[in-house]
């Protein structure tokens, strides 16, 4: 397959005005008639090209224009389009096809689950439904009409408003509906299912009247509440900040188990996997909450973001991706903690965005090529693309912003368009040059900048000399860079900035649009400790060329919380990574009492914000620091973080016994911030007990297995147990799995919990545990909780011997016959490899080579093992 190029885009040469489907299911199969208004699209470049539509693994039964059959010579067929060289400038195009939704295991289009048939048509399925011109600049008004048994299918859904219904003979019945808004194929949508609902009534800042309904699998209701209550929240949040309200009588979520990713945000049908919707205290953790949340009010967000206004193409996915990110960021950022959501955030992005963009898959969020459009739905067009709408934002501030996004509704509403619309409205709507800014969206690679300060004592003058580099050439960027001078009294320094008239403020976002600048602060009376990047300002990596007391002083003194707790990263970076070096030297590792002693201010002032101390606690994760290592070393890594966590451990032993103690959560359970941030810390403290993993903090943990009332406390103690030796371990596991063994996504927590685990061995597990009967590998939560999750682990994957790399390829081919996209998503777990010794080099090369090798290989893997190998 050849890479489509974003330069080689022309607009379509015929458009779609209306869509008319009617879908007939029936055992083993679909047909689906379709009626489209075509006519020749007046800003085609050439006005005599042929009619090319796309289509997929369809059966034609037969293709009409204006009545009239087409006869074979008139239309060509292959796998991917329906040709007709002759067509008129405007016509009826009827077409007839039909294909079995039960054997599509590729989850694209319209396909089976447990307890249904339902849609995914984002990026390109639904040519898997019909023949159509399938891209999203071409928008059209769709009536669809369902028709299935009613006892297997009660329920007959797609986009719109209900316009009709009625029976049919032999046990069946039909429902149409109609979409008011014209939409992209890819927001298309429809479900026949046997489903249990939840509704209610909303009524829109403005008066409007809404019915909001959650359908999930039959018993499960008493999981649905909480989604439901999230989206009127999202609702509320989205009214009271941007003014947006919905713009339907009817707004429906529907859940299914099987599901290639989150959710997706089909015009008034969301569909989303179970795992963003189900949740109960008993089956779900916090963290499951909030992603629920935060999902929820994602997909309804697209409803402007993206519906209302969408992406001419998909190079400029990130136009509705990286923008609707930052509304569910900030959204969660309101609901929950500023700084815990920020830092979460920022790890998140260092964890996954970052090594994406220093390696083969590197592109920028605006993608310039691709092979399979699947593989750019990426951390990079998400939460990168998310982080270059937040410079945006902190550039403009948030008065000016809101401007910005009335502009862009108020010229784009109905339209497909692209990034550089977006960046013109709010540059339009606030004055502000975003030249430099907008180079962000076609530059890959992540920017380092440099920052020295120097103090002059006689000028009482504090000058930072600051430079970035991208490492390719090209002009600079325009990076805001939020910096506060902290005292050495700890205390925020007023800013004055040479020609400022006055101080002003003690945070400061400067303007660095060069490859090299100065800024010099005066009225400077003591020599400060420069706060650099305050709440992660730009996504960059940082040199800030303090020392370690710099930092400590930080990690205690800051009035930025992200920069406090990025002090406490970067010097525990330092440890681990000294650490390393000390191992591999046979020398034993050093840990300095001045941080164990900011860990313990940590500990002893916890209770100000529990969840903000919990995130200080957490050491940095293995994928982080090995991407700050020349040659990765994933066993030293493991062992000198392991130490650093003992050693704190057993210094604040009685404290983390405390705390354990203290931050017990009494009454009913809620996932709110509070609640849910004791939680954190008491759960954080457990994990330490358990890094000395003797058999007090056994007990202990076993105990509150037995005790926890709630997933959260449940599974905190199931994953210190999974990775602890003891006999506690296979106790839990066995009843843990007895009594959740009929809820599929509890079930995927005691996958994961295993397959995770740094026991030695784990790799054997993890071939048992696919065995097991309820492994199932045509299931993307499944496959998921043990696949994706082992590929993820820093020591096993890496396996110095080349296992967890054979494992994985055989089980990535094995994936792509049923499923391309999600066994593309484990292929990804190769992409760092040449960050490792030559000797797994040529472990992860074969590996990567026996894949590319594999008979009948999906153009979604072929493309990531490519590049990797390329
Ligand atoms: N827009 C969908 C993602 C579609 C992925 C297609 N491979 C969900 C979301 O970002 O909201
Ligand atoms: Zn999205």
């Amino acid at each position: 397959p050849k890479a489509v190029l974003l330069r080689d885009y022309t607009p379509p040469a015929f458009l779609i005005d209306s869509v008319d489907l009617d879908v007939d299911v029936r055992e083993k199969q679909a047909t689906i008639r379709s009626r489209l208004a075509v006519r020749r699209n007046p800003a085609a470049k050439d006005a005599a090209q042929p009619l090319v539509l796309d289509g997929r693994h369809l059966e034609l039964v037969s293709v009409a224009i204006d009545g009239r059959a087409l006869a074979p010579g008139e239309y060509t067929v292959d796998e991917d389009h329906l040709r007709i060289a002759e067509a008129p400038a405007a016509f009826t195009l009827e077409a007839v096809v039909r294909f079995d939704p039960w054997a599509n295991t590729r989850l694209e289009g319209f396909y089976a689950s447990k307890d249904g048939l339902f849609t995914q048509c984002e990026a390109q399925g639904f040519r898997c439904i019909t023949y159509f011109i399938d891209r999203p600049d071409v928008m059209s008004r769709y009536t669809v009409t369902l028709h299935a048994g009613r006892e297997r299918f009660p329920h007959l859904l797609a986009n719109g408003n209900q316009v009709a219904k009625g029976e049919e003979d032999g046990e069946r019945h039909w429902a149409k509906w109609e979409d008011p808004f014209p939409k992209p194929s890819y927001l298309f949508a429809m479900v026949a299912a046997k489903l249990d609902l939840l509704e209610e009534g909303f009524v829109t800042r403005s008066g409007r009247k809404a019915l909001l309904q959650v359908y999930v699998e039959p018993g499960k209701i008493d999981q649905a509440g909480f989604a439901m209550h999230a989206l009127k929240k999202a609702m509320r949040w989205d009214e009271a900040v941007f003014g947006l309200e919905l713009d339907l009588e009817r707004f429906m979520i529907v859940a299914v188990g099987d599901f290639n990713m989150g959710a997706m945000e089909n015009k008034g049908l969301n569909i989303f996997n179970t795992k963003y919707i189900l949740a109960r205290p008993d089956t779900a953790t916090d963290y499951d909450y909030y992603g629920i949340d935060k999902v929820v009010a994602h997909e309804y967000f697209h409803n402007w973001t993206g519906n209302r206004v969408t992406c001419r193409d998909w190079f400029q996915l990130t136009l509705k991706e990286g923008l609707t990110v930052f509304r569910d960021q900030e959204y969660s950022a309101d609901e929950y903690s500023r700084a815990v959501a920020r830092i979460q955030d920022v790890r998140d992005l260092r964890a996954y965005q970052f090594p994406e963009d220093a390696g083969p898959m590197a592109h920028p969020v605006r993608p310039d090529s691709y092979v399979e459009i699947n593989n750019f739905y990426t951390a990079t067009v998400y939460e990168k693309g998310a982080e270059v709408i937040r410079m945006i934002y902190t550039l403009l501030g948030r008065e000016p912003f809101r401007k910005g996004m009335d502009l862009y509704f108020e010229r784009h509403d109905g339209q497909a368009v692209t990034c550089d619309d977006f960046t013109q409205a709010m540059q339009d709507a606030s004055g502000v040059d975003l030249s430099g800014l907008r180079r962000w969206y076609s530059r890959a690679g992540t920017p380092r900048v440099t920052a020295r300060g120097v103090y002059d004592e006689a000028a009482q003058a504090f000058t930072l000399t600051v430079g970035q580099s991208l490492g390719q050439g090209g002009e600079p960027l325009h990076i805001p860079l939020a910096v506060g001078l902290v005292g050495p009294d700890g205390v925020d320094i007023p800013l004055r900035l040479e020609g400022d008239a006055a101080a002003s403020g003690t945070t400061r976002v400067l303007d660095l649009r060069e490859a090299e600048q100065q800024f010099r602060f005066v009225e400077v009376t003591a020599r400060p400790v420069p706060s650099l990047l305050r709440g992660f300002s730009a996504p960059v990596v940082l040199d800030g060329g303090l020392t370690d007391a710099d930092l400590t002083h930080l990690m205690t003194h800051d009035s930025d919380p992200f920069n406090r707790w990025e002090a406490g990263q970067v010097l525990a970076t330092r440890i681990i990574l000294a650490g390393v070096e000390a191992l591999k030297a046979g020398k034993p590792m050093e840990v300095p009492t001045a941080y164990v002693e900011a860990v313990g201010r940590i500990l002893a002032s916890a209770s100000r914000d529990p969840a903000f101390a919990a995130e200080c606690l957490a050491l940095p994760d293995e994928a982080i620091l090995a991407e700050q290592m020349e040659v990765a070393d994933p066993d030293a890594i493991h062992e000198a973080r392991r130490r650093l966590k003992r050693e704190i451990a057993e210094r604040y032993r009685t404290r983390f016994e405390g705390a354990f103690r203290h931050f017990t959560v009494t009454g009913p359970y809620s996932p709110d911030a509070n609640a849910a941030g004791r939680r954190s810390l008491r759960n954080a403290s457990l994990g330490y007990l358990m890094a000395i993993d003797d058999s007090t903090a056994r007990a202990l943990t076993f105990l509150e297995y037995r005790r926890a009332e709630n997933m959260t406390d449940t599974m905190a103690a199931l994953e210190c147990l999974a990775n602890s030796a003891g006999a506690e371990r296979e106790r839990a596991l066995g009843m843990f799995y007895e009594k959740w063994k009929d809820e599929a996504l509890v079930v995927d927590k005691w996958f994961r919990a295993q397959a995770t685990s740094d026991l030695p061995k784990t790799l054997d597990r993890v071939k048992s545990l696919l065995a097991h009967p309820a492994f199932d590998l045509r299931n993307p939560n499944r496959a998921r909780a043990v696949l994706h999750a082992f590929a993820g682990t820093a020591v096993h994957f890496h396996a110095a011997d080349g296992e967890g790399y054979r494992f994985v390829a055989e089980q990535v081919v094995a994936l792509d016959r049923i499923n391309p996209q999600i066994a593309s998503r484990l292929a990804r777990a190769f992409d760092r490899w040449k960050k490792y010794d030559a000797g797994r080099q040529a472990h992860a090369r074969g590996a990567l080579e026996s894949i590319r090798s594999a008979e009948g290989l999906s153009s979604d893997v072929g493309e990531v093992v490519g590049r990797a190998l390329g």
